[in-house]
């Protein structure tokens, strides 16, 4: 059934808000998407009803908090058609999740020479762990080149594996160009060696179904803030063989068996890699998000998101000026663009001027940025609760912003 756009909107109470004069439009759903009613009323009925520390408590408040916890764990272990709950972790971003992998899997399995892999695509959270690892064992990082529309050149990368190559880690979508990369052919590829696989789906995971595995991955990190869930809350996925092998994280409460001075033995998966108290509420929120979704239907979303991306496309395409950067063929929605010569921050205040939120810069993909010869750009990310007249208001806005400077 088509998604109904009012009702959607309707439960998105910041959606409903003048910016300088004009009607909110928000398009940067790439940077977080807005969050629904029923995710704002699970947050305040946990903190009114339900607050209490997980997993320790013996009474009835402490028992409800830790059954909604990992209520979530299993709808996200659904929602991602892992295996097991016990291969879902929780963190607090994709940013930790990786994090997590680089110093726990990188302690153990990452020797001098060794080589890791990863694109010229990826955001700094999924480079600078990658380079602090190589740093400290001596590894070596190698990247995979892209082609001028922002597409991975899969017969490099094919030529970069060898039998020295221990990980590849690679985003799924790019943030910054909207790239779907051919990730399950690079990790047959990556297995072939032998080598291991993180994908980064910060941003596929709000848009397409991820099936962790029919892609065989060895890891998936996500944030729940990108799909309508709460800010400070990540989810790393990872294969119950491969988790079970990695040393812990953090050391601390809940991630122990026993404690002695003498020997200290750690819990199981999931427990291992959250020590200390977790984020609770939000955890116990995400559900209410992953819902929402789901109701929706993500065959329905994606459908509703590619009708806008192609409508935006076309109508920005008439713009005299109009440069879009990125114009791989499998999408999401996400238009980068520069106007002319004008500097991205400066069309992004305009934009502002006129209600419409995007984001501007280098979208912590400075590498990528460089490749293309550019300082930036401005983004404009598409999310299920955007609509056709928006879009309308967004070209109206670029075009006449073009004309300024066209004079
Ligand atoms: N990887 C990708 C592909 C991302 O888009 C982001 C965030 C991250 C990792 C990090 O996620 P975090 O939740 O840990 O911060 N991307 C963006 C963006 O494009 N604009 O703001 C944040």
């Amino acid at each position: 059934m088509p998604i109904n756009i009012e009702e959607i909107r309707n439960l998105f109470p910041v959606l409903h808000q003048e910016v300088n004069g004009k009607p909110l439009v928000y398009f940067d759903n790439a940077a977080t998407t807005q969050k629904p009613k029923q995710v704002l009323d699970a947050l305040v009925q946990y903190y009114e009803l339900d607050n209490s520390n997980i997993h320790r408590g013996a009474h009835t408040l402490a028992d409800r908090a830790t059954r909604y916890y990992e209520n979530t764990r299993s709808a996200i272990q659904k929602f991602i058609n892992a295996k097991e709950e016990e291969e879902i972790i929780f963190t607090k971003g994709t940013t930790e999740s990786i994090n997590l992998v680089a110093s726990t899997f990188g302690r153990k399995f990452i020797s001098k020479g060794d080589e890791i892999i990863i694109s010229t695509l990826e955001h700094h959270s999924n480079i600078v762990p990658w380079q602090m690892l190589c740093e400290e064992k001596g590894a070596i990082l190698k990247i995979i080149p892209i082609s001028e529309e922002g597409e991975i050149d899969l017969e490099a990368f094919e030529n970069l594996l060898s039998e020295k190559t221990k990980f590849v880690s690679i985003v799924h979508v790019s943030n910054a160009l909207g790239t779907i990369n051919p990730v399950k052919q690079i990790i047959k590829s990556a297995h072939k060696v032998g080598a291991r696989v993180l994908l980064d789906g910060a941003q596929s995971t709000s848009h397409l179904e991820v099936d962790v595995q029919d892609l065989d991955c060895d890891f998936l990190a996500f944030s729940a803030h990108k799909l309508y869930g709460p800010t400070g809350l990540g989810i790393l996925y990872g294969k119950r063989e491969v988790l079970e092998s990695m040393p812990p994280y953090q050391g601390g409460g809940e991630m122990i068996k026993e404690v002695s001075f003498e020997k200290t033995t750690y819990n199981e998966i999931p427990f291992k890699f959250e020590a200390g108290t977790p984020n609770i509420a939000d955890v116990i929120a995400f559900a209410k998000a992953i819902e929402f979704i789901q109701q929706l239907g993500k065959k329905e979303i994606k459908e509703h998101e590619d009708e806008l991306l192609s409508y935006a496309t076309d109508g920005l395409n008439s713009i005299k000026g109009f440069i879009p950067v990125g114009t791989a063929k499998e999408k999401v929605s996400v238009i980068s663009f520069n106007i002319n010569e004008m500097h991205p921050f400066d069309v992004g205040m305009m934009l502002d001027a006129n209600g419409i939120a995007v984001r501007t810069g280098h979208h912590c993909t400075q590498p990528l940025m460089h490749r293309l010869g550019l300082e930036g750009t401005v983004r404009a990310s598409f999310s299920v609760y955007n609509t056709k007249s928006e879009i309308d208001r967004l070209v109206a806005a670029v075009s006449k912003i073009a004309k300024i400077k066209n004079k």
